[in-house]
């Protein structure tokens, strides 16, 4: 039962050694005299031949009794065999059933029939199964994996702020509600003011990668209620320090799934074309104006919509910054420039389809945050535990959130952003 090998760990120069290997059928043919067993690890495909005149007659009444999709460890004889996957065969010697699959099936592994996104993410235990799905979440590892090594290099401390908390961090809107003993609290919108509390508590620089709760209605194909978030923060920099660290992470995230995720790309069909260095920044203003000029007139002072932002991005025609934005259109957090205070030093990284990143250099003087607090609406009583950190040493710091599944997304040309989370949370899929 125990593995000794994955499918593709097995070479043809392994000729008559004897390996175990397990996994689902994925498929079984008989042509009579023969009967070729195809099982299915994570890595690829393995045929197991069985030559019935050969064969004891236990194994092939196994074979004979198996469902597709059912688990089995088989043990046997490599043999060369140039038309089979991977170059190889195994004659089985014992074949034993793990575990049996019902049928019919909720959808089919094999790519011969299409399932649609809504059966596939019902059925998601079994369409993980699928080398196309499973190649996405490799790759989804390949981006987190190195994001941390990138960014761990770079002298950021992992931390883990929490989700349930009782305060608004992105406007009051988005929030959902939950019951904590007797109080009300919310699930976190973003761990912007725990990152920044840990500027004043002397990290100086830290990240972290973690679910993220907006209780947005929109039902989209780049909208999720639980995303997860990117974040960094950083002190004793500006904005414009931390664009370079997000303009070279993405850079490097690219270069790295290109190499070690090559063989998952070639599943996908992708080809991966490396956004270069560095990238391009458009001022809002600017932004307007070509939306304006290709008839999406905005007003000054305006979040851009869709549509512009899909003007904007073929007219760029790669990743941008857009910098200069309105303050009051920006969360409190964003710090006003000093001579010129309708515009704040905020940043959004966009992809030609959507927008991918937004970050700031913050507001780090008490009295003006507090009154940036209530210009946008908010009570300062709600952000006694945040503001406070202000008054006792708060060094200037700069910091930026970048969405995990926009940025695969992106990267893989995959149109819905459900594809690349396992178990996606949108205004009507709650289980599984
Ligand atoms: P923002 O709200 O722009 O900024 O979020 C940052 C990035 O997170 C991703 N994202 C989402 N992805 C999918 N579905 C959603 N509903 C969703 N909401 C956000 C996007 C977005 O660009 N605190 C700031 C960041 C900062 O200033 O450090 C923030 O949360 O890719």
């Amino acid at each position: 039962m125990k593995r000794t090998h994955y499918s593709t760990q097995i070479t043809p120069g392994m000729d008559k050694g004897t390996v175990t290997i397990t996994g689902w059928v994925h498929e079984i043919r008989d042509l009579g005299g023969i009967a070729f067993l195809v099982v299915r690890d994570r890595e690829g495909l393995a045929q197991v031949t069985l030559f019935k005149k050969a064969m004891e007659q236990e194994v092939l009444d196994t074979v004979k009794g198996l469902s597709r999709e059912s688990v089995v460890s088989v043990t046997g004889t490599i043999q060369k065999m140039a038309q089979a996957p991977n170059g190889y065969e195994v004659i089985p010697k014992g074949i034993t059933v793990l575990s049996h699959a019902a049928s019919p099936l909720p959808m089919d592994t094999t790519g011969k029939v299409d399932a649609d996104l809504d059966t596939r993410l019902d059925a998601r235990f079994m369409d993980t199964r699928r080398p196309r799905t499973q190649a996405i979440f490799r790759i989804r590892h390949i981006v987190l994996r190195c994001i941390r090594e990138f960014l761990s290099k770079d002298g950021f401390v992992e931390i883990t702020t929490p989700k349930v908390v009782a305060t608004a961090t992105e406007g009051g809107t988005a929030l959902f509600p939950i019951t904590y003993f007797e109080r009300e609290a919310f699930l976190n919108q973003s761990p912007q003011l725990f990152k920044q509390l840990m500027m004043s508590g002397g990290l100086d620089r830290v990240y972290e990668i973690a679910p993220i709760f907006r209780a947005e209605e929109h039902d989209t194909r780049r909208h999720l209620n639980e995303a997860s978030s990117i974040d960094i923060e950083a002190s004793f920099i500006d904005q414009k320090d931390v664009m370079a660290i997000l303009e070279n992470l993405v850079n490097h995230v690219y270069n790295e799934v290109a190499e070690i995720g090559a063989k998952y790309l070639e599943t996908l069909g992708v080809e991966l074309e490396i956004p270069e260095l560095p990238f391009k920044r458009i001022t809002y203003d600017k932004a307007i104006n070509i939306a304006g000029a290709n008839g999406e007139d905005l007003e000054w002072g305006d979040d851009l919509s869709t549509e512009a932002e899909h003007i904007i991005g073929k007219n760029v025609g790669e990743h941008y910054f857009i910098v200069d934005w309105p303050t009051k259109i920006k969360p409190f957090y964003a710090m006003p420039y000093e001579d010129k205070p309708e515009l704040c030093k905020a940043f959004d990284m966009m992809h030609p389809r959507m927008e991918l990143s937004s970050g700031a250099q913050r507001v780090h003087n008490y009295d003006l945050l507090k009154t940036r607090i209530e210009e946008q609406g908010l009570n300062p009583d709600g952000f006694e535990f945040y503001l406070n950190a202000f008054r006792y040493g708060m060094p200037p710091h700069s910091g930026w959130g970048l969405g995990t599944e926009r940025l695969l997304m992106t990267m893989l040309g995959i149109e819905n952003i459900r594809e690349v989370v396992l178990f996606p949370r949108d205004r009507r899929r709650l289980s599984p």
